[in-house]
């Protein structure tokens, strides 16, 4: 799973990215990079670290999340100006609104106006759908001398009484709530305004706890929205963990928000943990939202989830509130749980299983 970080040249891409994936790519003021970087983001859970410092295992395994940095959103180019091949396939957008003041790096536009970029950039996310589902309905049309089939009779439906209104309206796709089915059918076409987003608000070093609202950006439906100050957190997580503190303290911050950006993607993915814990190993598994137990297990190894047997599972809460495995058992918080079980975030398994 993987999101594409986007938006207008400048807005402070790279830096993010740079920042999320501790990695190195360039950044520049004046010139802006044509190259797609791709990297992994650890996903900071506090729990999972109280569990880490409770059994202080040989090995500790966070959660990750992938960013792809894709370049280059050019102001009425659209969608065809960027790496289109690439953003059709991330599974979620982050799209970075320069807020920051800075004379030295010029906006496209000529001046900091947030709300303009968020609106023109979902405008953008709708043109380039628009052009590809009116090319797929005039193929579809052309096709109808032949005859079409149930299945293409369905995508016609959908595209021409549904989708294509939508857009016409100027209504960004994950706005739109579909069936089971008409979900799938459009997930084909990797439609760029039906993608989750993150909006990150890279805000002026004077404002990186400021809130969303005080941008006086329009947050859409199905849109979620983080302040922060690109190059502060960079600084931030350059400095050992002691230095931390007082640094967040001083900005109004009670954690670094890059966190919160990594979290909210997490979400937006609809990704949850579950973790193991032990003297060898504390370890979150990423699975999807609504995950059974049996194929929660799979995500270990596809032998536990063959020969899955049951699921002893409590809170992570409970966990470290009691210490140890055994005390939550005495308790009666240590619960068995059969294949269809729904794991929940949060929980701490540990799996039965015969091969
Ligand atoms: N003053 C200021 N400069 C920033 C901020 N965020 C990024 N920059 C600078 O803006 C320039 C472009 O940043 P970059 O991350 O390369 O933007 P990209 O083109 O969107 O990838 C670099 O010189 C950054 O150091 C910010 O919040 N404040
Ligand atoms: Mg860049």
């Amino acid at each position: 799973m993987q999101l594409g970080i986007l938006g207008l040249p400048k807005s402070g891409k790279t830096t993010l990215f740079n920042t999320l994936t501790a990695s190195h790519q360039a950044t520049d003021k004046f010139a802006a990079s044509a190259q797609t970087h791709i990297g992994t983001a650890t996903v900071r859970d506090a729990r999972l670290e109280q569990l880490r410092d409770l059994f202080k295992p040989k090995r500790y395994v966070p959660a990750t999340v992938q960013y792809v940095d894709i370049p280059g959103l050019k102001r009425g180019e659209g969608a065809e100006s960027v790496d289109l091949a690439k953003l059709k396939t991330v599974d979620a957008l982050v799209h970075v609104v320069r807020a920051f003041e800075d004379d030295e790096i010029l906006h496209e536009e000529g001046s900091v106006d947030p709300a303009r970029d968020v609106y023109s950039f979902d405008l953008e996310l709708i043109l380039a759908d628009h052009d590809l589902v009116e090319r797929r309905l005039e193929r579809l049309e052309k096709a109808t001398k032949r005859g079409l089939n149930p299945e293409e009779v369905r995508e016609r439906a959908l595209l021409a009484d549904v989708i294509l209104p939508a857009l016409e309206a100027e209504k960004p796709l994950r706005e739109i709530e579909l069936d089971a089915d008409d979900e799938r059918r459009l997930r084909g076409f990797q439609l760029l305004s039906a993608k989750p987003m993150l909006l990150v608000i890279n805000a002026g070093e004077d404002r990186a706890a400021a809130d969303v609202a005080s941008f006086g950006i329009e947050v859409r439906p199905a849109v979620r929205a983080i302040v922060v100050s690109a190059p502060i957190e960079q600084e931030i997580s350059r400095l050992p963990p002691a230095e931390q503190k007082d640094f967040l303290t001083d900005l109004g911050l009670t954690e670094p928000s890059l966190d919160r950006v990594t979290r909210a993607s997490y979400d937006l993915l609809g990704l949850i943990s579950f973790f193991t814990v032990g003297e060898d190993e504390v370890r979150a598994w990423t699975i999807h939202r609504g995950t059974p137990a049996r194929a929660a297990a799979g995500a270990i190894h596809s032998d536990i989830e063959r020969g899955f047997i049951r699921a002893e599972v409590v809170r992570g809460e409970d966990l470290l509130r009691l210490k140890t495995l055994h005390a939550c058992k005495e308790a009666a918080l240590l619960r068995l749980e059969g294949k269809e079980y729904v794991m929940q975030d949060g929980d701490v398994a540990h799996f039965r299983f015969n091969v």
